[in-house]
């Protein structure tokens, strides 16, 4: 007889993925049921382009995800939804009102300068703990309320939300993508109401908050037969914010050991049991996430594998699809651990480098107004750019140990950017600590985790669950190399 299974839906910034997922033998169980990209669109849009997420193709790929789900197994017993944070659907009377904006859309300096002028930075830090990040909900809304398409909304779901609220028709805002808006309470972990009046939103405006391992809803009848699923199968909340599931599946040796979520972004982290609202840390920008747990995911928002995905795109030249792709990214690590010349390293959190488009033309004219020789060719630029994260990585490592008072020996890397054998001994060679790398799945594993939990296919708080993942993916371990000159 099959053991009984979850189906985590994993979407990410470039691609998405149905995973379905068990325990067997204290061991986890995960087997690939569907990947597909994501690919954003921009639109004219009166003024100009808009950059969204094509999301009623995501949810056609996903659903065709799931009806796979069961096919292979019929015993499913909850799905989970998990995805980039920040973004959400504009709704009026249940139906979604326009494709969601995506986060690098270059609309939110004007909502910067609004929420800014309503509420200095500092309150902002005081009362929600959040990194700023131009693209935090709370400014994209304000943007939307200045255009006049919040007047038309009477509800707005985050994009995982979204995906649930489809599923099961049941409108609710899952409590860790909640704390990316900038409009939850760090303390209470309540909606502050109080900010969101001052900032002329409506109360309301989102659903009510739900814990990572409550029952969301089951699948509604219809749904639930074109997916070829049995009628009512749950839909289970779980760390909706792809970040905080990643964290459940990161498998600590020390409870002072970071963590690098490393996929299109590097989260640099550690998990704490309470948030740091000090001034010094609002002047470094760190944010104060809610994990899983009732745990906060101190952190800063690194650039990731963007800068790579980005210049391979430039690469192959526009309109290319993945299965076009010419540019082998295995190849082209390859050739940069190559490199022998010295490469410059560039500030990989330069704002120029957070919209779509040539990385390779920014990374040199950076260099260039700098003063540095700019990398010749593609290896040497990978190169740079890998050599770039690993210098910021440790930048903020040691920033994490004066702020938080904690002396950080390890660092796990997790995520994509796990299987980058460069960019782990970088990494290792530049924060001259030993890194653990992997596993590659730490979102969908966490996804899995937390409705397998609540579906009592197993049991225990986030240790016990993280002795499960050590257990079943071993950690790569990688030793810092002494280098010359770094
Ligand atoms: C990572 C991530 C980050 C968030 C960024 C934008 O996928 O969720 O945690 O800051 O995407 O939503």
């Amino acid at each position: 007889e099959q053991a009984a299974s979850v189906a985590a839906v994993d979407l990410g910034a470039t691609s998405g993925r149905v995973i379905l997922g068990g325990i067997s033998g204290g061991r986890i169980r995960m087997r690939h049921v569907a990947r597909f990209a994501n690919q954003p669109v921009r639109l004219h849009e009166g003024n100009g382009p808009g950059l969204h997420w094509n999301i009623t193709e995501l949810y056609r790929s996903l659903a065709a995800g799931l009806a796979q789900a069961f096919r292979e197994e019929p015993d499913v017993r909850s799905i989970g939804v998990d995805s980039w944070a920040v973004d959400y659907g504009l709704m009026r009377g249940g139906k979604l009102l326009g494709l969601p904006y995506h986060y690098r859309d270059g609309r939110t300096a004007d909502g910067v300068r609004s929420v800014h002028a309503a509420v200095t930075p500092d309150e902002l830090y005081s009362r929600s703990g959040l990194q700023h990040l131009p693209f935090n909900t709370v400014f994209q809304l304000a943007v939307d309320r200045e255009r006049g398409d919040l007047a038309m909304a009477d509800r707005a779901l985050m994009v995982p939300d979204l995906i649930a609220y489809w599923l099961t028709g049941r409108q609710v805002t899952e409590e860790t993508n909640a704390a990316t808006t900038g409009l939850l309470d760090a303390r209470t972990r309540q909606w502050d109401t109080g900010l969101m009046d001052r900032l002329g939103l409506p109360e309301g405006l989102f659903a009510p908050l739900i814990a990572p391992g409550e029952r969301i809803g089951g699948l509604l009848s219809g749904v639930a037969e074109e997916l070829g699923a049995p009628a009512g199968v749950p839909v289970t909340a779980v760390g909706s914010h792809d970040t905080a599931s990643a964290v459940v599946a990161v498998p600590f040796t020390d409870e002072n050991a970071a963590f690098i979520s490393s996929g299109t972004w590097s989260l640099v982290g550690l998990e704490l049991p309470g948030p740091v609202l000090t001034p010094e840390s609002h002047a470094a920008n760190f944010t104060n996430e809610g994990g899983v747990d009732g745990r906060i995911r101190y952190l800063k928002n690194v650039s990731g594998l963007w800068l790579l995905s980005e210049s391979i795109r430039t690469w192959d030249g526009p309109g290319t699809t993945d299965s076009q792709r010419t540019s082998n990214l295995a190849e082209l690590i390859s050739q940069a651990a190559a490199v022998t010349a010295p490469v410059p390293v560039f500030d990989v959190q330069d704002e120029r480098f957070t919209a779509p488009g040539d990385m390779p033309a920014r990374v040199t004219a950076w260099c260039e107004e700098h003063g540095l020789r700019p990398p010749r060719g593609r290896a040497e630029m990978v190169r740079s750019i890998l050599e770039s994260l690993a210098a910021a990585y440790a930048d903020v490592i040691e920033q994490m140990e004066s702020l938080t008072g904690r002396s950080i020996r390890t660092v796990h890397v997790v995520g994509g950017g796990s299987q980058n054998t460069l960019l782990c001994q970088l990494t290792a060679d530049r924060t001259g600590r030993t890194v653990f790398a992997g596993p590659v799945e730490a979102t969908a594993i966490g996804n899995v985790l937390v409705q397998a939990r609540s579906a009592g296919l197993v049991t225990g708080g986030l240790e016990e669950l993280r002795r499960l993942v050590a257990r079943t993916f071993e950690p790569i371990r990688y030793e810092p190399r002494v280098r010359a000159a770094l």
